[in-house]
């Protein structure tokens, strides 16, 4: 029996890379006296290369949250919004994607006019594989779930409620920018979709009220006849204690992805933050991917089983939902597993 002993250039090769599970099979065939008969376990020989991926810097991302929660709140119409919508494309623009600004008059539940900024940033952008990572950057106008109804009418940080996904996703585009993945990459900011119906509100409303900036850009794509494998949404990604579970409207459309990001979070180590049951469905930014762009997306999304006034947890809405809220480790989780993804897209 012969058995191959790596050689220096297949140990270049793996570097990085994972081979699981590792069948070193050797040639059982015997060369012997001029006969050429030999068994057909040479083709049993099976390789499934798992690449790691670069280390997503939770630090980093942390204070992306920062960064983005010292601006104020950022509600659309505000000094504050505008300020960040700027800083967010400066991000893209010096990791060196091709960015796109998508600037629309989007009109809210109660026929306010938003000036709206979805910001867009191409990864290897003549790369026809692709897939998208998205979340909401825009800030909540209300407090409407505050436990105190003095605050229902203020606005909120969205350290959690937005601005963890874009931290997230502002740390995948530095990674990026140092080694790239195979498939082309696009990172969409989107604005307003947290300008619902606020729940003090009595009396009649506009439909489709929440997430105007992802329906604007499922109509109007960036790119004209824009495809991508699937896209992740993330979102509430970075709260003390928050855990994902599959979101059933992603599972039903998105099935194959969501198994694969909770399958790659386990073989990770963070099976605790991606548990393999249902949570509750929610109209969130992945619904109008997939219906307006025909494009399967996962929304990551927190969700609590335990609390009772909400399944999002106990600082969805609030003004408690701010940086003092924040835990590197989940965006770790988070932003690990969605670079161990999406690194593995051949
Ligand atoms: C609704 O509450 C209808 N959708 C939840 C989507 C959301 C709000 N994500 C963050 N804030
Ligand atoms: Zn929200």
């Amino acid at each position: 029996m012969i058995t191959f002993a790596p050689t220096k250039t297949n140990l270049m090769k793996i570097k990085n890379l994972f081979i699981a599970p590792i069948l070193l099979l050797a040639f059982t065939g015997v060369v012997a006296c001029g006969s050429s008969k030999k068994t057909d376990d040479t083709e049993a020989t099976e390789k499934k290369v798992v690449i790691k991926a670069p280390a997503f810097d939770a630090d980093s991302a942390y204070a992306y949250v920062k960064a983005q929660t010292d601006f104020g709140p950022r509600v659309p119409n505000t000094q504050a919004h505008r300020d960040c919508g700027e800083y967010l494309a400066k991000q893209l623009e010096k990791y060196g994607a091709k960015v796109y600004n998508q600037y629309a008059d989007l009109e809210a539940w109660d026929g306010t006019i938003l000036k709206a900024r979805n910001i867009i940033g191409a990864f290897n952008p003549d790369n026809k594989k692709r897939v998208m990572l998205c979340a909401h950057w825009d800030s909540r106008p209300y407090a409407d779930y505050d436990a105190d109804e003095k605050n229902h009418k203020k606005p909120i940080d969205g350290a959690n409620d937005g601005a963890s996904g874009v931290g997230v996703l502002l740390e995948i585009a530095r990674q990026i920018q140092k080694e790239a993945p195979t498939v082309g990459i696009d990172i969409i900011f989107f604005d307003a979709e947290d300008y619902g119906t606020p729940a003090w509100h009595r009396g009649s409303y506009k439909a489709h009220d929440w997430c105007l900036g992802s329906q604007y850009w499922g109509r109007t794509p960036h790119v004209q006849g824009y495809f991508a494998r699937y896209g992740i949404l993330l979102d509430m990604v970075g709260g003390k204690g928050g855990t994902f579970y599959y979101e059933p409207y992603s599972y039903r459309t998105a099935r194959k992805e969501v198994k694969k990001i909770w399958n790659k979070a386990h073989e990770l180590g963070y099976g605790s933050y991606f548990v393999k049951q249902e949570g509750s469905e929610v109209t969130d930014d992945h619904v109008y991917v997939n219906q307006l762009a025909r494009i399967p997306c996962v929304d990551i999304i927190n969700y609590d089983p335990t609390y009772e006034n909400s399944s999002f947890g106990p600082t969805w809405h609030t003004v408690n939902d701010n940086i003092s809220n924040i835990d590197r480790n989940t965006l770790k989780a988070v932003g690990q597993t969605v670079m161990d993804v999406i690194y593995n897209e051949k």
